[in-house]
């Protein structure tokens, strides 16, 4: 039987986000690393053409927040993906694994609940400066990939159309 040849596809680039309407809810707890999530994620949608009115920015107090503040865009029908940015960082309890566990499964459920992408762009971390490395340092922003992520779940589903 023949095999599809796997190199075939374009894994590299970015379909157009020019006339794609994105959420961010944005987690308020550890702000200096959330905003500069937000701003890597704004500016990379921007980048592949989404335009400022089809972005829309909206802060929740902490992560844990993010799954419900994501739906209030979900209900909106004019929001095609949203990023859940957000960063729990470990402490001395283990309020840092219940965070982590409700933000991760209430993201998995919105995406299936609404056959919408909802990204998850949560930084889980020992220390801030693990979390500062991926928001705009030295390992890059999670931000970026999760509006990146999101661009390439719109379109995919519009080939589905
Ligand atoms: C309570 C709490 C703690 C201890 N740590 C974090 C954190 O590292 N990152 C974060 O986004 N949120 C934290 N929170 C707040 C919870 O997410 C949530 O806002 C509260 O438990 C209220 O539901």
């Amino acid at each position: 039987m023949a095999t599809k040849d796997l190199s075939q596809y374009d894994t590299k680039s970015v379909p157009s986000a020019e006339k794609m309407r994105f959420g961010i809810v944005v987690a308020e707890w550890n702000l200096e690393v959330t905003s500069a999530l937000a701003e890597g994620a704004v500016n990379t949608l921007k980048k592949h053409g989404a335009s400022d009115e089809n972005i829309k920015v909206k802060f929740v107090p902490g992560s844990f927040e993010l799954p419900l503040g994501a739906q209030y865009f979900a209900e909106m029908d004019n929001i095609d993906a949203v990023l859940l940015l957000g960063c729990v960082i470990q402490g001395e309890t283990r309020h840092f694994d219940f965070i982590c566990d409700g933000v991760t499964k209430g993201t998995v459920d919105l995406n299936l609940k609404f056959n919408k992408p909802f990204v998850f762009g949560v930084l889980t971390t020992n220390t801030q400066q693990q979390a500062l490395d991926r928001a705009g340092g030295k390992h890059g922003n999670k931000g970026d990939e999760a509006a990146v992520t999101a661009i390439k779940m719109v379109d995919l589903k519009q080939q589905f159309r």
